[in-house]
């Protein structure tokens, strides 16, 4: 199985991740991984910390001459900002931050949480995420996130394939889909920060190119919904998670929801076998698998919880009523939080593809995924 760890505080010497159980074959370049980190840092809206860092993966172990060769992968990515030593225990938890519930859990610290509850981490998970991609990548199966909403001014996501819409979204500032409403959205986060205040946002994935099923229907933990979900609701300041029409398909009868199937010959040698559909508000999910259809996934972040000018709270010491504290923090990082999300995303798909199509190669994967194609052409014919 495909799985990942991460290591490391804000604060500390570094930030470690180990994945486990990629096949042998790949070649993995580290300029993949450090354009995805960069891209993480950047956005409109960060604050002075990405100033200090520039992210890097060092690839420690599981790669020979450029490739793979099955044993674990460790990356290693530096703090600049390696002070951990000389930071103060915080007077009071922020509202909204891992600080007052974690202190209290470990019996421990302020400091002793934030350190790692800090979204400092997403960068060790997009590191990982980069490599998953380089996996995908010969499968056809491509991946993109952008931002569709800052607060209250949403950013449409238009007609387009994904090449097209990472055109656009790298000419984004905000990392959106419409780089000519940059100046509106700066404008708001800038009137934000004047505030002393933060925002959240809305973030979409598409992963386009995934074969039929993907995931399973047969256990709960192995619903790829599911999995995305988990994966993504797990990333720092994520409250919400949808698939497709997601809560909307609440709202409408099972006519207007559900997607009908036609069969088109033309199409019978693409992923999709033929099976085509004239929507996609099941966002390429049925059943806990994979559809042939685009994954659409979209993320809600809250506002980062740091704020310059803090809500109330209560001394760790006195018990007496206090402003939460603050150094410093970002005013908005929805942008980076899309780079976050669609990388996290790229390992649950690398992984789910692992599940159905493993082996111990990219080639015995390659094989295996032709002969499914094969069979499964010949069994819709029966
Ligand atoms: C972050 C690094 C952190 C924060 C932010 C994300 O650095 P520092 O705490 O030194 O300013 O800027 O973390 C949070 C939003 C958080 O709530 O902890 C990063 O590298 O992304």
């Amino acid at each position: 199985m495909l799985q990942y760890y991460t290591a490391g505080e804000s604060h500390g010497p570094a930030l470690v991740a180990l994945i486990d159980g990629f096949p042998a074959g790949v070649e993995i370049r580290q300029s993949v991984i450090d354009a995805e980190l960069r891209r993480r840092q950047g956005g409109y809206g960060r604050g002075g910390r990405q100033q200090i860092e520039a992210d890097r993966a060092e690839i420690l172990s599981g790669r020979w001459r450029g490739r793979t060769i099955g044993s674990p992968i460790a990356l290693l990515i530096g703090n600049h900002d390696h002070v951990i030593e000389r930071l103060d225990e915080p007077a009071s938890p922020r509202p909204g931050h891992a600080d007052l519930a974690g202190a209290i859990k470990h019996l421990g610290t302020i400091r002793g949480v934030l350190e790692r509850a800090s979204a400092r981490e997403t960068a060790a998970r997009v590191a990982v995420g980069a490599v998953a991609r380089q996996l995908l990548r010969h499968f056809g199966i491509d991946v993109l996130g952008y931002v569709l909403q800052i607060g209250p001014i949403a950013i449409p996501a238009s007609a387009g394939t994904l090449v097209e819409h990472r055109v656009l979204r790298d000419r984004s500032e905000l990392y959106t889909l419409d780089p000519n409403r940059d100046a509106e959205l700066k404008t708001l986060i800038d009137e934000t920060r004047e505030r002393g205040d933060t925002l959240g946002g809305i973030v979409e994935v598409r992963v386009e190119g995934a074969p039929f099923g993907l995931g399973s229907h047969t256990q709960w933990d192995r619903k790829l919904d599911g999995r995305l979900a988990q994966a993504v609701m797990s990333i720092q300041a994520m409250k919400g998670v949808e698939i497709g029409l997601g809560f909307e398909s609440a709202r409408r009868p099972g006519s207007e929801v559900h997607d009908p199937i036609h069969f088109d010959h033309a199409a019978a040698s693409t992923p999709s076998l033929g099976f085509v559909r004239p929507s996609n508000h099941a966002g390429g999910l049925e059943g806990g698998m994979t559809n042939a259809q685009p994954i659409v996934l979209r993320a809600a972040m809250k506002p980062i919880s740091t704020l310059e000018q803090p809500l109330p709270s209560v001394n760790f010491e006195t018990l007496q009523a206090e402003k939460a504290s603050y150094q410093r923090s970002d005013v908005c990082a929805v942008p980076a939080a899309s780079c976050v999300v669609e990388n996290v995303v790229a390992f649950e798909i690398a992984r789910a593809l692992v599940d159905k199509f493993g082996g111990d190669s990219l080639e015995e994967m390659l094989e295996r995924w032709k002969l499914f194609h094969q069979l499964a052409g010949k069994n819709i014919k029966r």
